[in-house]
């Protein structure tokens, strides 16, 4: 544990940006490194809208396997720590999540954006009829179409509440963020569990250093961006952030 003090005042808000790694103590697995899940599922081919196209079913099953981990997890001290910063910041905190897994809201976390999707909504495939919550999953079986497009008297495939590599995130997110960085008065920016290899995502370390923000970076390792915070923390987050997060508040 480094003696570096995360400190925040009155005036200090914080930004939390978090990624895989935040989720794994609760047996979630990350994307990259030799036991992530591109290692045995091509991003190409599961993550993006052309292996959709190409094969929808092994899309499905996937995320359906994935849904069913997830549903089976529960959040971890990470997760618990970072719920109770917001308890004690209110409004001057915002969580920013890459995760599609919920296991913040689970843990309590109610000012949450996510970047990524849901692992646990699904939406159509072709229309703009709104995301809805699904648990279900579809392995091999007929995959599900979109009842709105089918009254219309046309067909579409439902899909995964996802984000995927060449797909817009969602309409408000980003915004969201921006205006939380531009009204605060002191900003600290904290990333957790993140390999800081995906956009947009990756580039909110430079938009906090815009604003003066002092910048932070909690992970199991130094990823290659870490030249680009002031302060690195190299450990797990459900046992850095409990400790780091104790006597933070002035
Ligand atoms: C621990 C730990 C423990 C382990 N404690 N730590 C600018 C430059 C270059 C490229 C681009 C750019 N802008 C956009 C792009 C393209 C692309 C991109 O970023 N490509 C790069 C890969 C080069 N970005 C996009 O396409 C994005 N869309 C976009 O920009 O749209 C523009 C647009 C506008 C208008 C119209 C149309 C388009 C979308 C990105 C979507 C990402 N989606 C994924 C997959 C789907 C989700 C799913 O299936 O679940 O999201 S990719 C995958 O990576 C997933 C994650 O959220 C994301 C980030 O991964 P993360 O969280 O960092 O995980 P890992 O595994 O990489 O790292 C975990 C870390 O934790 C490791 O470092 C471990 O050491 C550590 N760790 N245990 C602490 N206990």
């Amino acid at each position: 544990m480094s003696s570096q003090r995360f400190q925040c005042d009155q005036n200090t808000s914080v930004l939390c940006l978090t990624g895989a790694g935040v989720s794994a103590e609760s047996g979630i697995a990350t994307f990259r490194g030799s036991s992530g899940l591109w290692q045995n599922h091509p991003i190409e081919k599961v993550a993006s809208m052309q292996g959709f196209i190409e094969d929808p079913n092994r899309v499905w099953r996937f995320y359906s396997e994935r849904r069913s981990d997830a549903a089976k997890v529960t959040p971890n001290a990470g997760h618990k720590a970072l719920a109770e910063l917001e308890k004690k910041l209110g409004e001057r905190f915002l969580l920013a999540t890459q995760n599609v897994d919920g296991l913040h809201q689970k843990a309590g976390s109610q000012r949450v954006l996510e970047m990524h999707g849901n692992l646990f909504q699904t939406r159509c495939s072709r229309c703009t009829r709104p995301a809805f919550e699904d648990t279900n999953v579809y392995i091999d079986s007929d995959l599900p179409g979109c009842g709105r497009c089918h009254e219309k008297g046309e067909f579409a495939l439902l899909r995964p509440n996802i984000v995927w590599f060449g797909e817009a995130l969602p309409d408000d997110v980003l915004e969201r963020i921006s205006a939380f960085v531009v009204a605060v008065k002191r900003l600290v920016f904290l990333a957790v569990g993140t390999s800081g290899r995906v956009y947009p995502a990756a580039a909110l370390v430079d938009l906090a250093k815009r604003v003066g923000a002092s910048t932070w970076l909690v992970n199991a390792e130094a990823p290659e961006n870490v030249q680009r915070f002031d302060h690195f923390i190299e450990g797990e987050s459900g046992k850095i952030l409990p400790d780091l997060f104790a006597n933070a508040i002035e």
